[in-house]
């Protein structure tokens, strides 16, 4: 019996002393170190009885430490939960809840506002904080460096990842063992990834982005990161210099792009930046062009899949486009109301299918059947068109979706806050250009007859329980939402009223 994903990400490195995390504060950890301080983690999480299969549900600061805990889940066979720093106590109940987690990691700062939580799930909750400190490194260090590595099977669990939906209740996306190992070796060969490298790694930890594509490709090629607290401009023209690649959201380039000190010089020495999440503007691409020599490398991914598709490593990158589907993966354009095959060059809803797409929903097999066919194929509320030369181009969404500086914000979750707020008849959320989150929210609201609206006290109420990256950054007070003759909130008329709000 084996452990593929362990074996294949971590185990491969088994006494490997070259440089894994490279720390702004100068520290570098070895692979070797590294492994031992989660065969550490993994010894506790036996020792405190946890199973394989158990949730562990995190959310604490990016750090070593917090990525030695993916590593302990690995090994141990546990399912690893990560979860955005920014949620609410509000947010955190419903995953733990929902994901029936046996251990909670969170910030010593959490810790109070936790306990109900954990207490109500029957799960039990240890301490990390963005420094290393805190009660499970504590434990953990008493536990010997090696650990028997679980049995696992592909298609067993290693993480569960949560995405919001259009009704407003988050659905966990069940991924295997498979499903990361596979894309992490499909996206090594394509983009070239070797021991040599050096990844410059400014996202988050828990989302695919950085957690699967980054850190798994890192891992899989044995390349080193310099592991960076958050993006940080400063620090990231900074580290330029010692990195060979870089992988980011949007914001990230339109950033660097927008400081004179990111010169051509400066990246001159530089393999490669590759861009996913959300739409790169082709005039992004376009400048960074002009101002680098560096055509960024465009790629499509999402939570349930992992990476679908990118634009080629050696050929042409094309502006716009997200490239042609990876290695083992399939790749169709279907009619929305039928879901027949539409030919190439036609608008319709992306489909995929392939070692890399999740196994459902958790514990929602009404939600799983929705968008994931029987023979395999999900539907990803992409729309796209494959053109001439085969690049596929994503040309909108099918699903009411913000992508705000890469985070995914789904407006109804929003709407369901502003509509239960006095004097409230109804709300609308809608997504509007922004020039450095690419969209941001914009919050509609229709008063009940008479009523007049506090939209400072609604604000008060979203951010209590909802995290500040999906808060409205304003509120517009309208008499009526324009409607089709079904009845339908034409929200297509709203952006476009609309679009210009914050252009830069
Ligand atoms: C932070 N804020 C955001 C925000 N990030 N608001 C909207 N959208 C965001 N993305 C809030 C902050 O809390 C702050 O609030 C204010 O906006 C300004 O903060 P900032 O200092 O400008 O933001 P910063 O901390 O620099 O963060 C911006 C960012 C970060 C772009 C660097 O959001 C980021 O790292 N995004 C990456 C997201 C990601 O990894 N996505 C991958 C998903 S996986 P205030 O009130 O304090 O002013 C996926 C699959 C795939 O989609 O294909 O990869
Ligand atoms: P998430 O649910 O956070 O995994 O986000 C996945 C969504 O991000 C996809 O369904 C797309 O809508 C969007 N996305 C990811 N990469 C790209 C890209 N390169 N271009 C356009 N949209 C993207």
């Amino acid at each position: 019996m084996a452990n593929p994903l362990y074996d294949g990400l971590f185990g491969i490195h088994a006494g490997n002393v070259a440089p894994f995390l490279q720390l702004t504060d100068g520290r570098v950890i070895s692979y070797r170190d590294f492994l031992a301080s989660s065969a550490q983690i993994a010894n506790l999480t036996a020792e405190i009885g946890l199973n394989p299969g158990d949730r562990i549900a995190a959310q604490v600061e990016k750090s070593p430490q917090a990525l030695a805990l993916y590593a302990a889940c690995a090994q141990a066979g546990l399912v690893f939960l990560p979860l955005n720093t920014a949620y609410t106590v509000d947010e955190l109940s419903y995953f733990i809840e929902n994901s029936g987690a046996a251990l909670i990691v969170c910030d010593a700062r959490s810790e109070k506002s936790l306990t109900h939580v954990a207490q109500q799930q029957g799960a039990r909750l240890e301490t990390l904080n963005a420094d290393g400190t805190g009660t499970l490194p504590d434990l953990a260090r008493a536990m010997p460096e090696s650990f028997a590595t679980v049995d696992r099977g592909g298609d067993d669990l290693a993480a569960l990842l949560y995405t919001s939906g259009t009704t407003g209740r988050s659905k966990g996306a069940m991924l295997t063992q498979t499903n990361l190992l596979s894309n992490a070796q499909a996206l090594v060969g394509k983009w070239g990834f070797t021991a040599d490298d050096v990844l410059l790694h400014a996202l988050p930890i828990f989302h695919t982005h950085g957690l699967f594509v980054a850190t798994n490709v890192t891992l899989a090629a044995g390349s080193s990161m310099i592991f960076m607290p958050k993006f940080d401009l400063d620090q990231v023209i900074a580290s330029l210099p010692g990195a060979t690649a870089m992988m980011g959201v949007p914001t990230f380039y339109t950033r660097l792009l927008d400081d004179p000190r990111f010169t051509r010089e400066l990246v001159s020495h530089m393999r490669l930046f590759v861009s996913g999440s959300a739409p790169l503007l082709a005039e992004t691409h376009l400048q960074f062009e002009q101002r680098t020599g560096h055509r960024i490398l465009e790629r499509y991914g999402m939570t349930e899949t992992n990476m679908n598709t990118s634009n080629p490593y050696d050929g042409e990158r094309r502006a716009g486009t997200v490239g042609f589907a990876l290695p083992g993966v399939e790749l169709k354009i279907t009619n929305p109301d039928t879901g027949e095959t539409l030919p190439d060059g036609e608008v319709g809803q992306i489909e995929v299918r392939g070692p890399n797409v999740f196994k459902g929903y958790w514990q929602m097999p009404e939600k799983t059947a929705a968008e994931l066919r029987e023979d395999g194929f999900f539907i990803t509320g992409d729309l796209g068109r494959i053109d001439e030369d085969g690049y596929l181009h994503i040309v909108g969404r099918n699903k009411d979706l913000i992508i705000s500086g890469g985070y995914n914000i789904y407006p109804k979750e929003i709407e369901l806050v502003l509509d239960d707020q006095p004097g409230v008849l109804e709300s609308a959320v809608i997504g509007v250009p922004h020039p450095d989150f690419g969209e941001t929210v914009l919050g509609v609201i229709v008063p009940e007859n008479g009523a007049t609206p506090d939209t400072d006290a609604m604000m008060e109420a979203v951010r209590g329980s909802l995290a500040r990256f999906k808060h409205p950054r304003k509120l517009v007070v309208l008499d009526e939402l324009p409607r089709n003759t079904m009845g339908k909130v034409q929200k297509n008329i709203l952006r476009a009223q609309y679009q210009k709000m914050f252009a830069g």
